[in-house]
Order: structure tokens, then C-alpha cells, then sequence
């Protein structure tokens, strides 16, 4: 098939999944071609079927907004028409349905059909999506795409909750890609990070409001107390520095680590022992299936499609949004025996391989073999 992603290229769970499913099926020998203004930032290495386009958004004193919807719709007509494109796959609504809609109606006037996928992330529904400057423009879009697909069972509903949807909406959830996640750790690394062979917690988000990061830091303090331990932060975002100042206010600043934005996450992870997610929302929870997957049980809330895949005492545990004791009590049940905690690192690692990439592609395949 010649199929066209259309993403964020940014670190967000979004841009991860779109570009990790277009490696995967390129490799399967499908030609996959990325529209974005950016090259992915997982779109690393040369894949012979995979070719990128990149949405230029010309400037003009006249524009305090550049169009860019209009300019992705421009390329996506133009990439689909020279590469004679089978089915277009957009990911995150906002802008890229209606972008793909008038896409769409462009080339229905030229006489070609293009079968549009729309998989529906997160904020683009629960929080972006539902303002009142978007709602009605992203009902339209996704309405008018010939499949709707949603990360999780929760996203689903959310998407009926808030929006009048007239079709069907598939779950297909998120998926890893274990065996790059089940790897050795470097023990210099290791030894960099915790010298005295202090407890690995873990963070990785885009630190944003919904993230809740200061909930990360008490959390940490709290462990902290009893059991020696360090705790990393992975990512960068707005709420980054009033993670920092709550850090230095609770004294625990010399034992965290932000290590900004980071492309090998499978590395930083195998050195970790407990992953922590205080979303206030989640539809899904990527980065916590991707710590799993490294063997890193998951301390997180029980928002939206976070109890689709933590179980508690099993790969971790949930708390209700907020309640930072609980969460501290949970962390240290797993990290303070050696025993306990290995027996939750193992669940964690089985428990993603039914998230594995292998078990979850061929969903996509089958729905777009659907369209043609
Ligand atoms: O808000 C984010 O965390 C980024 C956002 C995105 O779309 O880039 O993530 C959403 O999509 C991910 C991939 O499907 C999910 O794993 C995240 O749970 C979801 N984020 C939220 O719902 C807040």
C-alpha cells in the first residue's frame, strides 16, 4: 500500500505512535510517506519506503497567522496526486482532519479517491478539541473521515461524551515496540545517575499543566525520606521550572536530574526502577507502556485510559488524581525490597507484550485493506 501519515513531529505520545506505526509498516514493505513541518523526531535512520515531505508555511506581512491548515492541505493534495497514494492516515485531529477533508474534496473534483483515517489522541478531544473556536470545525472533520479510530476504550467514550459523532468509532490501542524496550542497562549510566546504588524513579512527559509534574516532585520527597533514592526527569515543557523551584523548596533538588528531551528512551528507562504518571488526564499513557515494556512498574493515577493498561498490583499501581500520599505509599510498597520489586518489574515487562507492535500493526492493516 501507499499510505501518507500525516503528524505532529514532536516528542508528543501522538507524533511517537504515527511515526513508530509508519517504521513499522514500511518495513513490512509498504511505502509510507510523512507530511509534516518537521522530520519526526523518531523518524531517525534511512528506511528505503519511507519518504518525508515537509509543509513549508511562506510567510507575508499580511499574515499575523500563516495558514498553515491550507498549506497542509496544499501539500497532501500535492504528495497524494505524484505519489498516487492509496490512503491518507491522520493523527491527532486538530488541523489534520479538516486539512484532510479539503484534501479530500479537492481531489474528488480531479476524479481521484482518497480514503481518510482519522485517529483521534487525546487533548485533541478531552481538552483542545472541545473549545468552542474548534468544536464544530473537528465534529465536521472527523465525522466526514471514512474510519475513526481512538488509543483507548476511554478516548471513545470521551469522543461520544463531547461530540456529536455519527459513525463508529475502532479502538485500536497504543502500542511498543518490546523487543527495542527489553534491553540490557549500561551500567556506567547506572552508576552516573544513582552512585550508591540509590532507587531510579523516573518521569517523562511535556510537562504540561494536565502532567501535574509538581505532584511528581512530592511524591519523590516523600519517598525520598525513606529510602535513598534519585529521581530523573525526562522531557521539557512550561511547568518545568515550577517543578524546579518545588524541588529546592522541599530540599530535594540535589538528588533529581532534568535531562531534557530525549530520543533514546529505551536507554534511560532500563536504568529505572519506577515510573511515575500524575496526569490529571491520559487517554492512553504511552510513555507508561513504554516504561513497562523496559521492565519499570508504574506508579500513576486512575485517570481515563490509565486502568486500560497499569493493573494495579500487578504492573504498579493507581491513586485518584491528586492524592500524592497514596502515591507515595504505593512507591515505596514496590521499591523498598529488592524481591517485591523485581517480581513488579517482571509483571510490567509481561504485561506489555500484548501492546507489542506485532499484535497491534496488523489492526491498522485491516482496516485500511477495508478501503481498498
Ligand atoms: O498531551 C500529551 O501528552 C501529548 C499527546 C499527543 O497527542 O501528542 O498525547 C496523547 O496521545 C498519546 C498517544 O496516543 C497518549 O498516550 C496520551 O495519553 C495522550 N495524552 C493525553 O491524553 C493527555
Amino acid at each position: 500500500m501507499r499510505i501518507g501519515i500525516v503528524c505532529y513531529p514532536t516528542f508528543g505520545g501522538s507524533g511517537v505512535l504515527a511515526t513508530e506505526l509508519g517504521k513499522a509498516l514500511a518495513q513490512k514493505g509498504h511505502m509510507v510517506h510523512f507530511i509534516t513541518y518537521q522530520q519526526p523526531v523518531r523518524l531517525n535512520g534511512f528506511l528505503p519506503n519511507i519518504f518525508y515531505h515537509e509543509v513549508q508555511v511562506p510567510t507575508y506581512p499580511l499574515f499575523d497567522y500563516p495558514p498553515y491548515e491550507t498549506a497542509l492541505a496544499s501539500t497532501m493534495v500535492d504528495v497524494i496526486k505524484n505519489n498516487n497514494l492509496d490512503l491518507l492516515h491522520v493523527h491527532y485531529a486538530i488541523p489534520h482532519a479538516s486539512a484532510a477533508y479539503m484534501a479530500k474534496q479537492i481531489l474528488k473534483k480531479e476524479g481521484k479517491h482518497i480514503p481518510v483515517v482519522t485517529t483521534l489522541h487525546g487533548t485533541d478531544i478531552t481538552l483542545v478539541g472541545r473549545d468552542k473556536t474548534y468544536a464544530p470545525v473537528v465534529t465536521f472533520s472527523i465525522n466526514e473521515s471514512d474510519a475513526i479510530t481512538a488509543v483507548s476504550h476511554n478516548l471513545r467514550e470521551e469522543t461520544f461524551k463531547h461530540f456529536d459523532i455519527t459513525k463508529e468509532i475502532s479502538v485500536i490501542m497504543n502500542f511498543v515496540d518490546v523487543s527495542r524496550f527489553s534491553r540490557k542497562p549500561i551500567d556506567a549510566f547506572k552508576k552516573v545517575i544513582a552512585p550508591n546504588k540509590e532507587r531510579i524513579l523516573l518521569h517523562a512527559s511535556n510537562f504540561r499543566k494536565i502532567k501535574r509534574v509538581q505532584d511528581v516532585v512530592k511524591i519523590f520527597a516523600n519517598v525520598n525520606k525513606q529510602i535513598p533514592s534519585k529521581l530523573l526527569f525526562v522531557g521539557d515543557g512550561p511547568e518545568r521550572s515550577t517543578a524546579e523551584d518545588l524541588a529546592r523548596e522541599l530540599g530535594v533538588c540535589d538528588e533529581i536530574r532534568f535531562v531534557g528531551k530525549q530520543e533514546q528512551m529505551e536507554d534511560i528507562l532500563v536504568i529505572a526502577d519506577l515510573f511515575l504518571l500524575t496526569s490529571e488526564y491520559e487517554s492512553f499513557g504511552l510513555a507508561a507502556l513504554e516504561a513497562m515494556a523496559a521492565g519499570v512498574p508504574v506508579v500513576s493515577t486512575n485517570a481515563g485510559g490509565l486502568s486500560e493498561i497499569n493493573v494495579p498490583g500487578q504492573t504498579g499501581y493507581m491513586s485518584n488524581v491528586g492524592d500524592v500520599e497514596d502515591m507515595s505509599r504505593n512507591a515505596i510498597a514496590i521499591l523498598k525490597d529488592d524481591e517485591v520489586l523485581q517480581a513488579f518489574k517482571d509483571r510490567a515487562a509481561a504485561h506489555a507484550k500484548q501492546y507489542d507492535i506485532h499484535t497491534i500493526v496488523p489492526q491498522y492493516e485491516e482496516l485500511y485493506e477495508k478501503f481498498l
